[in-house]
């Protein structure tokens, strides 16, 4: 097993992804964090796109792209995650793509800065919730029955729409209650639960309420 470390910014969906099949293919890693409005020029000379997760091999070689470092982290520990049938995995690698989309429609509303952009990106964020709702209501998982990398991708969505939802009046799995056994589902997956570091979620509003974020005025008492 080559030698793995992931740099990471703690409070970033795209790195829990990563973590996620790390630890769903028990893949011992070590990691790194960076803060990302003061990037130390190690990781700016690491990362073409300056953005995190980048997975360092054998401190060698380098990879970046949550979607691409998670086809290598399966690749190298078979059983795949992905399905075997070409149009299945072609598909399955369509939806992660679609699951970017989805979080960063989720972090555009989570900043929006006053309330005609709070409710613009709330419809574009349900439209997608809606359509994900309409391919997958009421299973397990994206696949039905067994987890695939798909779930990793999606699975940090849940997180924060499980925060939001409980913490500010922001509604959001109402409108594609079709998704919530396959929320529910994957919270509780331990390789999830511990994708994130134990204070995420104080972290997570902390940094929310100190911006000047639309949402702040939503806050539940
Ligand atoms: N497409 C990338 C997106 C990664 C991404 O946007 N990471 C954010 C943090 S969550 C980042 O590093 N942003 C720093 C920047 O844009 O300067 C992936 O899937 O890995």
């Amino acid at each position: 097993m080559p030698k793995i470390e992931l740099i990471s910014f703690k409070l970033c969906p795209f790195v829990q992804r990563s973590v996620i099949t790390l630890l769903e293919k028990d893949i011992p890693f070590a990691i790194t964090y960076i803060e990302l409005d003061d990037k130390p020029d190690w990781f700016l000379a690491l990362s073409p796109t300056g953005k995190v997760p980048v997975l360092k091999i054998d401190q060698s070689k380098v990879l970046f792209e949550s979607a691409v470092i998670n086809e290598y982290l399966d690749e190298i520990t078979p059983p795949s995650l992905h399905p075997n049938d070409p149009f299945e995995k072609a598909q399955n690698r369509a939806w992660i793509e679609f699951g970017s989309n989805l979080l960063m429609t989720s972090y555009r509303f989570t900043v929006a800065s006053d309330p005609e952009k709070l409710a613009e990106q709330r419809k574009l964020l349900v439209n997608l919730l809606v359509k994900l709702d309409t391919e997958v209501a009421g299973q397990s998982f994206f696949n039905g029955k067994s987890f695939s990398l798909v779930d990793t991708a999606i699975a940090p969505i849940f997180r924060w729409i499980e925060i939001l939802d409980r913490r500010f009046d922001t509604g959001l799995m109402q409108e594609a209650p079709g998704l919530t056994p396959w929320s529910n589902n994957l919270l509780n997956r331990p390789s999830v639960k511990y994708s994130v570091v134990d204070d995420f979620e104080d972290l997570y509003l902390s940094r929310l309420l100190d911006s000047d974020a639309q949402l702040r005025f939503k806050l539940k008492d």
